[in-house]
């Protein structure tokens, strides 16, 4: 509980059992609800989860990649009860003791989305210079298509207030899940966007099974397409709940 604030943490799993449970042992106390959505591991993400005490739920679709990280993470965000929810990887990767601190800036700045900022990726051993340079380009097509100078594009962790994805729906089921909610976050003239720097590192355990030069080519897809179905649908564009008729804007 932070000021008054429930607070939930997601993280979608796959094989992270190593990880997680570095997490786990190591996680703030002002943490209210742990929610791990995993899919399709063998290993002992489950187990370890069970033994944290985390909510467990199991989401299987994959999209036609084999990825489901971005179903795991709607599964979880309908799921969780905190009035603040914190979405991160599961792998160790991002800095889970800096959510009070976080959390604290949602309230106080009287934010509804915090999306955390890993730039500048100045050391090699915490991000490869190709993934850091690929979150560049996708900042760069994202500032010339949105008009959004948006720091780090492909964050995986965001700290939000629970009702304000009430005003957002969420389709993808794979890696633009990162890309759609802080597109529909920061286009949404309802909801105040913003980012915030944390530390970052690359996994803790195992290689990385990232396909860096597809997933890459994705996101840009994504972000051309998204564009190009705001222009086609409304103002609001495709995915967000229509605003009400008497609302002006
Ligand atoms: N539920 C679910 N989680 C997944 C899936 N794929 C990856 N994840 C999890 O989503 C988070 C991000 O995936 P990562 O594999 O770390 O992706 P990445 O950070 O781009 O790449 P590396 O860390 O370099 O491997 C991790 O917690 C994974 O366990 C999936 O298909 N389903
Ligand atoms: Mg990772």
């Amino acid at each position: 509980m932070i000021k008054q604030h429930t607070i939930s943490l997601i993280m979608p799993c796959r094989n992270e059992g190593k990880a997680l449970e570095t997490v786990l042992k190591r996680l703030p106390e002002e943490i209210d609800e742990v929610i791990v959505v995993d899919n399709n591991s063998t290993d002992k993400t489950l187990d370890v989860a069970k033994r944290y005490g985390a909510r467990i739920f199991k989401e299987n679709r994959v999209n036609k990649y084999g990825i489901g990280y971005g179903y795991a993470l709607q599964k979880g965000i309908g799921e969780a009860k905190g009035t603040i929810v914190i979405c991160m990887d599961g792998d160790g990767s991002y800095p889970a003791k800096e959510i009070p601190r976080l959390a604290g800036k949602l309230i106080d700045k009287n934010l509804d989305f915090i999306s955390c900022n890993r730039l500048p990726f100045k050391n090699p051993k915490k991000m490869s210079f190709i993934r850091a340079t690929g979150v560049r380009i996708l900042n760069i097509i994202t500032w010339f298509l949105y008009g959004y100078k948006i720091k780090d594009s492909l964050s995986g962790m965001w700290v939000f207030r629970r009702h304000a994805l009430e005003e957002i729906k969420l389709f993808e089921g794979g890696w633009n899940l990162s890309l759609e909610i802080k597109l529909k976050s920061f286009i949404h003239p309802k909801l105040n966007f913003s980012e915030e720097q944390i530390s970052y590192r690359d996994r803790i355990f195992d290689i990385s099974k990232q396909s860096l030069v597809r997933t890459g080519l994705e996101h840009v897809l994504y972000l051309f397409s998204f564009r190009i179905a705001l222009l086609r649908v409304n103002r609001y564009g495709l995915g967000l709940t229509i605003l009400p008729k008497s609302n002006s804007l």
